[in-house]
């Protein structure tokens, strides 16, 4: 580890605004969407708003949308002419690439825009400090499109990946969190940096600049791969340290939930009614990175371990799934998994599928499931039965009704008392450790002491009856 770079990253990592700054004082940003063929009206805006919810996680204040139905992509600018011109409106900037498309030709355009009816009205551009300074896209562009959009903008512009990066960057607590975002981010940045670095006259100021691709523009392609090779390693120390604590648990052989969801489905403030412990609970996306595991509360014997994952997001950058191993390898090794969603986000049904498809590319889509339909405080009556009826097997409730939360806490018990089994042990006296073992590990239904030693009957996890057989 070069500690000054270290030091330098960290710095950037705790940059940028304010995420509780009032809206005045936001940086304004604005959005730009692309509604492909095929893609649904419904799928279209809610991908926008939840890019705006992204952008304001990330400390921006969104003053505008631009948005443009097409057949592809485009090779240059994304967007078409007409569109790159309002884009630039909103940014101050020149609306055209300088030495590509002159205003007014249409020479350089692949495809015909289609007039677009939902474009929100340009914001009057007279006061500078309304000019928005970073544009966010909600697609993945190419190094060349990314530096095109920003000589016709002026402005830092982020793409999908990059935003969502930089909010893990901002999010990321321990050490591992870190080590595991800034490998992600590495990995993002470096095929675009040659492009990135002839890109001299981009603005600085903006949010993504100190957080998405700084640290690797000053690093140049050589010191970055050798920056990823040195946090890798780091890694393997801090994730050795992590899986011995995983071990050390399932060694103690208790039950556990894994908590795993979309982003913002209200996992966290779930772990914390149903374990009665202060944590993290944001209206703002990816507010946990970091595992976390709680006891089960009421107690039960044996004890129900709690563990909160980190949210899923659609193209979740892959780099990004990968890096956080741990916190996912917390859902592998679960013995239940409470898949929840937000029943009242109208798009929790795309939610839910792609949180299923991550969990199939960990190999963790197979485990027990119990799916808890949250946030049902915002339905009406009607919408709860429809949703009861369309999912007889869900949960429908809400975190904040502690009702709701001891029904959850029964179904959760219900499950592992359906596993488990009835067994004696016999403990010579010389060997009371194991007595208390027992009482640690199991419920103790009787304890009778006889000449030969403690008759003690149990009811614990057929699995773990098996290894106590072996021990005892
Ligand atoms: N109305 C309502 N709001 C809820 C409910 N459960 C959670 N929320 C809110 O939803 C927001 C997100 O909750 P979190 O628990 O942070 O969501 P999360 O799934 O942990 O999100 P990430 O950590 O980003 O993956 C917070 O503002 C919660 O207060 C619920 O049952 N009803
Ligand atoms: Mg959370």
């Amino acid at each position: 580890m070069h500690p000054a770079e270290n030091a330098a990253s960290l710095r950037a990592m705790s940059a940028g605004p304010p995420r509780n700054a009032p809206e005045a004082d936001r940086p304004p940003a604005v959005i730009v969407g692309i509604q492909l063929q095929g893609v649904s009206d419904e799928a279209f805006a809610s991908s926008l708003t939840e890019l705006e919810r992204l952008g304001k996680t990330l400390g921006l204040q969104v003053i505008g949308r631009v948005t443009q139905k097409r057949r592809g992509l485009g090779t240059t600018t994304v967007v078409g002419e007409g569109k790159l011109k309002e884009l630039a409106q909103y940014t101050g900037g020149r609306g055209f690439v300088p030495g590509f498309a002159r205003p007014g030709s249409r020479s350089s355009l692949e495809e015909t825009d289609e007039p677009d009816s939902q474009d929100e009205a340009v914001e009057d551009s007279e006061n500078e400090s309304q000019h928005a300074v970073t544009v966010l896209v909600d697609q993945d562009l190419s190094p060349t499109q990314m530096r095109n959009l920003e000589k016709a903008t002026g402005v830092e512009v982020l793409d999908r990946s990059m935003v969502i990066l930089s909010i893990f960057q901002r999010h990321a607590r321990t050490r591992e969190a870190k080590i595991q975002v800034e490998i992600a981010r590495l990995l993002y940045m470096a095929p675009r940096l040659r492009e990135a670095n002839a890109g001299s006259d981009r603005q600085r100021g903006g949010v993504g600049g100190k957080g998405a691709g700084e640290s690797a523009l000053e690093l140049g392609r050589r010191a970055t791969r050798d920056r990823i090779a040195e946090l890798r390693r780091a890694l393997v120390g801090v994730q050795r340290e992590a899986d011995t604590q995983r071990g050390r648990r399932s060694n103690s052989a208790t039950q556990t939930v894994a908590l795993v969801g979309y982003t913002n489905a209200g996992k966290s403030r779930l772990m914390r009614a149903l374990t009665d412990d202060a944590m993290l609970v944001a209206d703002r996306l990816f507010a946990t990175l970091d595992t976390t595991v709680r006891i089960l509360v009421p107690e039960t014997r044996p004890r129900i371990l709690i563990s909160d994952t980190v949210g899923f997001i659609k193209d979740l950058p892959h780099d990004l799934v990968a890096s956080f191993r741990s916190t996912l390898e917390e859902a592998k090794d679960a013995d239940l998994h409470l898949h929840v969603v937000d029943a009242a986000d109208p798009a929790f049904r795309n939610q839910y599928e792609v949180t299923r498809e991550v969990l199939t590319e960990i190999a963790a889509a197979d485990h027990p499931c119990l799916l808890i339909l949250n946030k049902s405080d915002l339905l009406d009556v009607d919408r709860r039965a429809a949703l009861a009826e369309e999912f007889p097997e869900a949960i429908l409730m809400s975190a904040h009704s502690a009702a709701d939360v001891s029904r959850l806490h029964a179904r959760i018990q219900a499950f592992f008392e359906s596993s488990m089994e009835e067994a004696d042990f016999v403990i010579p006296y010389d060997q009371q450790a194991k007595v208390s073992l027992l009482h640690e590990r199991c419920r103790v239904l009787s304890e009778r002491y006889e000449e030969d030693g403690a008759h003690i009957r149990v009811r614990a996890p057929a699995s773990l009856l098996g290894g106590l057989r072996r021990e005892i």
